[in-house]
């Protein structure tokens, strides 16, 4: 297995904060507990582990407590406006097709302001690869529920308990037209990069939906617990597809399961190279 960061973490996690990320922008903002320093930590081994030149990397992120990892992060970086994340990567992907372009996004930016860019990117299957931290909740502006709080949990603005039944990130990604799409939990952190980094190798629009825990508003609100709490109950929950297919569990056993790892993969036309054909042809 690489020598990657994880397997001696004390000397070398020091030096992935150091090439990764913008030092004199920390302390973060994050609460204690917070998971979504679990998974920027998680973008940045995974491009790190795949040797990427961190000059052709640009990270493009929303507003919420989420995106602010756009601002750590020691790449190309773009803080823009919520929900509009994809839509400013995708102008980025055009102008410079040889960029990675990374989106990290909450399940609020993503899915309800920024739901119609998720699913025209998804459907152009435009080579972005598109990091939701889910947390079930807005963090950021005090814990409204969003497309992804799941039906009876609490919110400020659910306080007798959501009504709206939520997105499967993974069906809808599948349903637009991604051509990657996985998800991974701040528990299973080894798992997690790796998908990040098949997400990366993608040539087209990849979807990773990254668990993460709010224990300020989500936990609190639903009584879920202190973070540790709520990454045991992630640890005795999850179980992955692959394990859910091979041994033939039933609809019934996996309810209140947490069912992750990848769930697709595959090639199909990636959008700036059948523009570029266009060009090629026209001019
Ligand atoms: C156009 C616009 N609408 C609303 C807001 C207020 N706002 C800022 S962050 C946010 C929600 C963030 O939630 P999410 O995207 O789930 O990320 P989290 O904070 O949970 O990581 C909202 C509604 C805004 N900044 N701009
Ligand atoms: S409010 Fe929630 S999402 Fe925002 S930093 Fe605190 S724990 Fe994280």
């Amino acid at each position: 297995m690489a020598n990657t960061v994880l397997d001696k973490p004390a000397v070398l996690a020091s030096d992935l904060i150091k090439k990764c990320l913008r030092v004199n922008k920390l302390p973060h903002i994050w609460c204690p507990g917070c998971g979504h320093g679990i998974l920027m930590r998680a973008v940045a081994q995974a491009i790190e582990n795949k040797g990427l030149d961190k000059d052709k990397v640009c990270i493009v992120s929303g507003i919420g407590c989420s995106s602010r990892a756009a601002g750590y992060m020691d790449y190309n970086t773009l803080h823009t406006a919520h929900g509009r994340a994809l839509a400013f990567a995708t102008g980025i992907k055009l102008a410079k097709p040889e960029l990675h372009v990374i989106v990290i996004s909450g399940d609020g930016d993503a899915t309800a302001i920024g739901g119609n860019h998720f699913i025209h990117a998804a459907r152009r299957n435009i080579g972005i690869t598109c990091i939701v931290f889910n947390n079930s909740i807005y963090g950021m502006t005090g814990g409204q529920y969003s497309p992804l709080t799941p039906v009876n949990d609490l919110a400020t603005t659910a306080p007798y308990g959501n009504i709206e039944r939520a997105f499967d990130l993974m069906k809808l990604a599948d349903a637009c037209g991604a051509t990657y799409a996985a998800r991974v939990t701040t528990y299973h952190v080894r798992e997690s990069i790796k998908l990040i980094e098949k997400a990366l190798s993608n040539k087209g629009f990849s979807l990773i939906e990254g668990i993460s825990e709010c224990p300020t508003y989500y936990g609190r609100k639903n009584k879920k617990g202190t973070a540790v709490q709520i990454m045991e109950w992630v640890r005795d929950n999850s179980i992955d597809i692959k394990k859910a297919k091979a041994e033939g569990m039933t609809a019934e056993y996996l309810k209140g399961k947490l069912i992750i790892g990848e769930f697709k993969n595959v090639v199909e036309p990636e959008y700036t190279e059948e523009y570029q054909k266009i060009l090629d042809r026209v001019r």
